[in-house]
């Protein structure tokens, strides 16, 4: 059943991607109540919100612990529209409706990984933040969920597309999406209390529990192959041939890369790295810009999307020769354009919660670790320059670090807002990696005056920066801590670069 949206609850732990969303909730009349931080980002983007404490007559109490946990918030979201026992108990108990909600919650894993204290690390259980979760999600009846940063862009494009409604079939999947993100939060505090990431691997990875597929052959020809695995839980092949060794590989590679990003984004994958990779308003653009980074690599490529695809993509995509697409759904007439290519294989993904470590095997054994999962935003760079980047450059630096910690090292991306403009890729030294992405950039007609640079590790040596300097660039990320790192920055200042630095490395082998 198709429902107008005519209220919402958004209560979100980073506020980075919410403002167009905010923006038509408010354009379509839309209600907005608000707990303490989220409502400040709201009044302050100019947007009329009710404090969540107008709502139940209770402030914030024990230091925030208790924000939305009551009757009046989760009766809101509970309560059955078309039963009208329900409806007149919300009248006499002067419970309004809730519609949608909107949640991120508290970054727990993050937190762990971040070495904090066991008493910070307990704080980030996110208690209200899940429960409004399993609210909204048990009531997808009636009500939205919207329970991760990276559905923003998708949910936009969706209230844009239906007037500010959604049907059941939407609100559904969207209930799916929440409880995958609830039992994913739920196991990473298991994880944790159980103080070992050995034993959540051995489970992930208890082989004999995992269905077997055997793969036509592995990296090469003479290479035997198996994957084990649900694949079908994660994507429903809807046109093309078998997936091979290598293709698993470069689809994994997709699924972490855009994951990083909420915005409407396509990525084009070649041997695990990204040849292209922009967001934009519409996925039509989103994809040429990507396609315009490196069009020679794009060629046979794996192409990744976090939005539906629709017809003006699917016109443009079908230009390409590429191996696989993925998204999250395709418009009924797009799928028939893109299935004109007999082996090109397209999938439809799920949401399915991924293992949160990784291994292989080396020598006599097996080497296991947590997947790198912190994504620094533009408010935790720390900027070491007299000059501090323009928010222009903020963002693109943001996109450029992104990028960066899904490329294999060494590496140096070099990118302008919302799109790659080329990268050096697996390089024995970084100033290589530099001078393979300057070459790149130029061979495919940018002009770098302007542009930023992201690093994988600190620069050992002033010479990155004055390479970049030279090529035009004006902002840099880089996680800092060289016992050199004077040497850059002094450079920078010279030349009226930016820099800013994150505390934090991300190699990638
Ligand atoms: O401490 S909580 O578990 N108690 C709550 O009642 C509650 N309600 C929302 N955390 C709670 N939240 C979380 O607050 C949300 O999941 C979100 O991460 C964060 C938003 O807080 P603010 O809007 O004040 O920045």
């Amino acid at each position: 059943m198709s429902l107008k949206i005519s209220s919402a609850l958004i209560s979100v732990f980073y506020k980075d991607g919410l403002e167009p969303l905010v923006r038509l909730l408010h354009e379509q009349n839309v209600k907005l109540y608000s707990t303490g931080g989220t409502q400040a980002f709201i009044e302050q983007l100019g947007v009329p919100v009710t404090a969540v404490e107008d709502l139940t007559g209770y402030p914030s109490i024990f230091g925030g612990r208790v924000k939305t946990l009551h009757p009046a918030v989760m009766g809101g979201i509970l309560y059955r529209r078309e039963l009208p026992e329900d409806l007149a108990q919300a009248e006499r108990h002067r419970i309004p409706p809730i519609d949608l909600v909107v949640v991120d919650l508290y970054p727990f894993e993050e937190t762990v990984a971040s070495g904090a204290s066991d008493e910070d690390i307990i704080e980030k259980i996110d208690i209200g933040g899940i429960s409004l979760i399993r609210a909204a999600a048990k009531n997808y009846n009636d009500v939205l969920i919207v329970s991760s940063r990276s559905q923003y862009g998708n949910v936009v494009n969706l209230l844009t597309e239906k007037g500010g409604a959604t049907d059941l079939e939407d609100r559904r999947y969207y209930a799916g999406e929440a409880f995958a993100v609830t039992s994913k939060y739920d196991t990473a505090i298991q994880a944790y209390f159980s103080g070992s990431i050995v034993r959540s691997a051995n489970e992930i990875y208890d082989f004999k529990t995992l269905p077997a597929a055997h793969l036509r052959y592995g990296e090469n020809p003479h290479q035997q192959a198996s994957f084990y695995g649900d694949l079908e839980a994660m994507f429903e092949k809807l046109h093309g041939k078998e997936l091979s060794y290598n293709n698993l590989v470069d689809v994994d590679a997709c699924v972490s890369l855009i994951d990083e990003f909420s915005e409407t984004t396509f990525a084009i994958i070649k041997h695990t790295n990204a040849c292209g990779i922009a967001t934009a308003q519409t996925a039509r653009e989103a994809y040429l810009n990507a396609l315009a980074c490196d069009p020679v690599s794009a060629f046979g490529g794996v192409v990744i999307t976090n939005v539906k695809v629709d017809v003006a993509a699917a016109e443009e995509l079908n230009k390409l020769f590429m191996e696989i697409l993925i998204a999250p759904g395709y418009e009924p007439d797009a799928l028939n354009i893109l299935k004109s290519k007999k082996n090109r294989i397209l999938l439809q993904r799920n949401a399915v919660t991924l293992p949160t470590v990784m291994f292989k095997t080396i020598l006599n054994g097996v080497l296991e670790q947590d997947k790198d999962n912190l994504a620094e935003t533009a408010s935790q760079f720390k900027t070491v320059t007299e000059k501090a980047p323009t928010e222009s450059e903020q963002r693109a630096l943001e996109f450029a670090l992104k990028v960066c910690k899904h490329t294999k090292s060494n590496t140096i991306v070099l990118a302008k807002e919302g799109q790659l403009l080329a990268s050096g890729v697996g390089q024995t030294s970084r100033v290589d990696a530099l001078r393979q992405a300057i070459d790149k950039a130029h061979t495919f007609g940018f002009d770098l005056n302007g542009a930023v640079m992201a690093s994988d590790a600190f620069f050992p040596f002033p010479d990155c920066v004055e390479i970049a300097g030279q090529a035009g660039i004006t902002a840099v990320v880089q996680p800092g801590g060289s016992i050199r790192d004077q040497d850059s920055i002094d450079y920078c200042n010279q030349h009226g670069l930016a820099m800013v630095t994150t505390g934090v490395r991300h190699f990638k082998h």
